[in-house]
């Protein structure tokens, strides 16, 4: 059985938002037309209190896009995003909610950043999504979303790991590029770990 992921279609990731990914919006249609073929969708949603440290405004003398040591981690400094509570956090109202299984949380800590919707950036605490799929038999999955470089990557690489069948939709990707290229080499790595690559235009 296959679900689809949703990897945080954020206000904060749209154009606009605080941490705004270049077309980031154009993900949306194509979330939405894939929403309607599939049985089991699950969306992740980036979910910082104010205070987590992955925001540079909360790592006095740093600056956006530099790149700290926070546990033991490089941590890249973002601005301040997905605010719990906030309306950058809230999911695009463009992708009908009402079709959305479940919706896993991430990034809760405020010590640890979480890029996948798997497990943290550390790999020590899940966030309960593969037992949730684990629970439903759902074995083979579709990812799309925000942002192929960091969310979007770190959750296909988590999900090959664990033994899913993943296929990357591609267009419904967008990356932030922070090094020109980040996003293409973010597919290549995913493609090289065994994700199979496709436009939503291509699954049926
Ligand atoms: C993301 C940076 C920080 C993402 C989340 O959704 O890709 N990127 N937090
Ligand atoms: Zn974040």
């Amino acid at each position: 059985m296959r679900a689809l992921v949703l990897v945080d279609l954020q206000y904060d990731f749209m154009p606009g938002g605080a941490l705004a990914v270049a077309h980031g919006d154009e993900t949306v249609p194509v979330a939405q037309a894939l929403i309607k073929k599939f049985d089991t969708v699950i969306a992740t949603q980036d979910w910082h209190p104010r205070d987590h440290a992955s925001f540079a405004v909360n790592n006095p003398g740093t600056t956006v896009g530099q790149v700290i040591e926070v546990d033991g981690l490089p941590q890249v400094m973002w601005p301040a995003h997905c605010v719990q509570g906030t309306r950058g956090a809230e999911l695009h109202t463009g992708i009908d909610k009402r079709r959305i299984t479940a919706v896993f949380r991430k990034g809760i800590d405020a010590k640890t950043d979480s890029y996948s919707g798997f497990y943290d950036n550390g790999h020590k605490k899940a966030t309960g999504l593969a037992d949730w799929l684990n629970d439903k038999q759902l074995r083979r999955l579709w990812i799309l979303g925000l942002a192929t470089d960091y969310c979007v990557k770190f959750t296909v690489l988590d999900a090959l790991q664990l033994g899913y069948e993943v296929t990357l939709v591609e267009d419904g990707c967008r990356g932030v590029d922070l090094a020109p290229g980040d996003s293409e080499r973010a597919i290549a790595e995913m493609r090289e770990a065994g994700a199979k690559i496709t436009d939503g235009a291509g699954v049926r």
